[in-house]
């Protein structure tokens, strides 16, 4: 018998490219058949078939606080029963401003917008207008939305694909992108060496999450500070994934670096589209209508968007969360990890706070070369065997995971008994 979800994506392809509106979702690198969610609670999924998933993809982050939190459905719910959008400023706007500003000390203004690529497209643009220079420097493997100069080596969907760079991208304005690799401290020096005064901004997930998880080394961190400052270049930190996801001040606040620009995304919607930039005074008034440089957007700060936003927000600020949280994705990649290595198959796993990376190679990768190594064929059978047994990791062997607080043990100890049977499969060849 057919099943609902593949009527479902044949439907879908007739009239949505590849029958998707993100491409990750399409399980082109994987194989096989997406599924189509009817319902989320809290830790679980329940697709078209009526099967149920613990869930670790969390719609790619913002479900932090579980799928259909009950306080973060009633702001919804209260917020859209007084209208939907009024293209005018709202008081629940300065409150998630007022908030975002409390919560990361390097954030003099913000602006909000209603995506992470709208945040990270205007904080380029900002940056160019502020410096009145050209280049940018971005990291192979780190992705940072969809705007033109950001989809050079790339990572999410583009490396899924195999395709880090996009069609459509004029060669003229590629140009102006120079891509290094992550954590080469030495490559780094010589680019502000020979460019610096060309370079406006340095872009970086301070944690990435695009190419799998791959964590900074701190020398190379405190080292980009530095030269960004020494060069009058702008350090925006990408924290879109990681903002308030990997703990109370995001990534910044792990590392102790203040950079100039930050953009958020994801968790400060709370499930619902919403971005934000912000940061130096000095810089973000050369926004529009401060300064010169324009950005703008009918849905931006959106009402009901931000309600859910606030409401997540909240929950996140409360003691002890980001403990409970860090505690939780600990034991899963704790428990994945031994299982592996009781079972004898080359895989490891890391997390930082919410997030997590799991990789089928012999050591915690740290550049984007490693990572590659990871052996893609054992991790499509190991996704597709842990789907059959309902718990749905992200579609592709380069995205980072997430953990909610609503997560229990049980539901972690079930699936790392899963992914022990998984192994055990794999071993046998
Ligand atoms: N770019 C997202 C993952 N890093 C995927 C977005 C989606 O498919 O919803």
């Amino acid at each position: 018998m057919t099943s609902q979800n593949e009527t479902l994506f044949a439907r879908a392809q007739r009239t949505i490219p590849g029958g998707v509106n993100s491409p990750v979702r399409a399980f082109r690198s994987v194989g096989g058949t997406p599924r189509f969610f009817v319902r989320g609670c809290g830790s679980r999924l329940t697709d078209a078939d009526g099967r149920e998933y613990i869930d670790y993809v969390g719609s790619w982050g913002p479900a932090i606080v579980g799928h259909a939190h009950p306080a973060v459905i009633e702001a919804v719910q209260r917020a859209a029963a007084c209208g939907l959008s009024f293209g005018a400023p709202t008081e629940a706007e300065i409150e998630l401003a007022e908030l975002l500003c409390d919560m990361l000390p390097s954030l003099d203004l913000v602006r909000l917008v209603s995506s992470g690529t709208e945040a990270t497209m205007s904080a380029i643009r900002l940056a160019r207008g502020f410096t009145g220079r050209d280049d940018i420097i971005k990291f192979e493997g780190c992705y940072h939305g969809h705007a033109d100069s950001l989809l050079v080596k790339a990572g999410s969907g583009l490396l899924t694909f195999g395709n880090p760079s996009s069609g459509g991208v004029p060669a003229d304005f590629a140009k102006h992108t120079l891509v290094l690799d992550y954590n080469n401290l030495t490559q780094l020096e010589d680019s502000f060496a020979k460019a610096a005064d060309r370079i406006a901004a340095v872009i970086i997930e301070p944690v990435v999450g695009n190419m799998n998880l791959i964590q900074p080394t701190p020398q190379f961190l405190r080292r980009l500070r530095d030269l960004c400052t020494q060069h009058g270049a702008l350090l925006i930190y990408d924290e879109v994934m990681t903002g308030f996801r990997v703990g109370p001040q995001g990534a910044q606040g792990l590392h102790g670096i203040r950079p100039d620009l930050t953009t958020l995304g994801k968790v400060i919607g709370g499930g619902m589209p919403v971005g934000a930039f912000g940061g130096r005074r000095d810089v973000m008034q050369q926004i529009a209508p401060l300064g010169p440089v324009y950005q703008a957007g009918t849905l931006s700060g959106n009402p009901v968007a931000v309600a859910a936003g606030i409401a997540t927000l909240k929950l996140v600020r409360e003691p002890g969360f980001h403990a409970r949280l860090e505690a939780a994705t600990g034991r899963l990649v704790d428990g994945l990890a031994r299982a592996g290595r009781e079972v004898g198959v080359d895989f490891c796993a890391q997390s930082v706070g919410g997030m997590f990376g799991i990789y089928f190679r012999d050591g915690l990768p740290t550049t984007y070369g490693e990572v590659m190594e990871s052996n893609r064929e054992l991790f499509n059978r190991f996704f597709h065997s842990m789907l059959d047994r309902g718990v749905y990791f992200a579609p592709s062997a380069f995205e980072a995971g997430f953990v909610s607080a609503e997560h229990s043990d049980a539901d972690i100890d079930q699936t790392v008994a899963h992914a022990r049977a998984v192994f055990v499969d794999l071993s046998k060849g």
